[in-house]
């Protein structure tokens, strides 16, 4: 069999691959996924609107997150339980991506690689201090504290399918010391709902790291998230899995890149499948965008390498996309590089 040659290749090996009762804690949203839906459909509401005879000779990907410099424009977003898809999970992933992940040895694995990591403020708060701490010494260089899950979202496609947690799949932060049935993830995942935003000042006081913000989608939290000293905020609806019926990570950007200006960094994820799908997440105001599923659906067709090619593919794609756009490097793209796609309206 030829390797995949986009994403979506990926997602039908993928679909193909693994076990039902387990790709559909990966694929799947909340509720009606409606949210899910509008994620992917959000980017085929926008077009490009490509320069020319521009000089593409040399193109750059490169940019800055929080002052460091990266590859490219594009991330891994953090997704849990990884290795339901492959051995090496969460290792695998680090080392074809030098991306953000949790645990030391994930740190290892990652070299020298920039690399934040994702937080969840649990009812334990002792647990989250050990876990800040941890994060600390290993070299991360930057929280990334996901706030849209005080409570944890109703999957139906786990219910369905009686999606478990098995028991020896390691989660050494949340401690899982049972197999859980889908409807008791939330004990596993405990999260804590209590948290508000006084509490930033306390993650970020304690971990002396920047802090970005996950799982923000209106202007009123992006502003809380700049009057907090938030690094960043990063837009999103964690795939369609929490709230159903919330905005898609792209619609909500505009609004939130308009209301933190050039205060803090805009990231930005949530159905993103081709290159060009971060050139309308640039255009719109974000500095970065990020894939889970993809990298997911990779991991599982190919492991490590898998994961690698797909961030190949994505990087091929974002780059002839660029120099067909006109542009040579991300800052280049300008809200004047998209529109709305509108129906096609004959003149009579
Ligand atoms: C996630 N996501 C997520 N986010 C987070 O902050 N912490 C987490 O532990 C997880 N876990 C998780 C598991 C799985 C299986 C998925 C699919 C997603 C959300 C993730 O970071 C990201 O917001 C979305 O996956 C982006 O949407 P796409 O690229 O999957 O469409
Ligand atoms: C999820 C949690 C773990 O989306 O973030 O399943």
């Amino acid at each position: 069999m030829t390797d995949p040659v986009n994403v979506a290749d990926y997602f039908e090996r993928a679909a193909q691959t693994v076990d039902p009762q387990v790709w559909c804690y990966f694929e799947g949203g909340s509720g009606d996924e409606v949210s899910l839906r509008a994620n992917a459909a959000a980017y085929s509401r926008w077009r490009l609107r490509p320069r020319m005879l521009v000089d593409v000779s040399a193109i750059s990907l490169e940019t800055t997150l929080l002052g460091t410099p990266v590859s490219m424009p594009l991330g891994v977003a953090p997704f849990a339980m990884q290795r339901l898809l492959d051995p090496e999970g969460e290792l695998a992933t680090a080392r074809a991506a030098a991306a953000a992940s949790a645990h030391a040895d994930i740190a290892e694995a990652s070299g020298d690689a920039p690399r934040w990591l994702q937080l969840y403020v649990l009812r334990d708060r002792q647990r989250t201090l050990d876990h800040i701490a941890e994060g600390r010494e290993s070299g991360y260089s930057a929280l990334v504290l996901t706030v849209d899950m005080p409570l944890l979202g109703r999957r139906e496609r786990d219910l369905k399918l009686g999606f478990q947690i098995p028991d020896d799949l390691p989660l050494p932060y949340i401690r899982a010391r049972s197999p859980a049935l889908a409807e008791t993830m939330s004990e596993h995942f405990q999260t804590s709902p209590a948290l508000t935003w006084d509490d930033l000042e306390w993650v970020a006081a304690e971990s002396r790291l920047p802090i970005v913000l996950k799982g923000i989608l209106t202007r009123e939290d992006a502003l809380l998230a700049v009057e907090h000293g938030a690094a960043a905020v990063y837009v999103s609806n964690h795939g369609g899995r929490q709230l159903d019926g919330v905005a898609a990570g792209l619609d909500a950007l505009p609004e939130v890149a308009e209301a933190v200006g050039d205060r803090c960094e805009v990231y930005v994820d949530g159905g993103i499948r081709r290159g060009t799908d971060v050139l309308k997440a640039l255009a719109l105001g974000a500095r970065a965008a990020f894939v889970g599923r993809p990298v997911a659906c990779a991991l599982a067709v190919d492991g490590e390498r898998g994961v690698s090619r797909v961030l190949a593919l994505l990087r091929d794609e974002l780059e002839l996309g660029l120099g067909l756009l006109g542009c040579t490097s991300p800052a280049e793209v300008s809200r004047s590089h998209v529109e709305p796609t509108v129906p096609y309206d004959p003149p009579a």
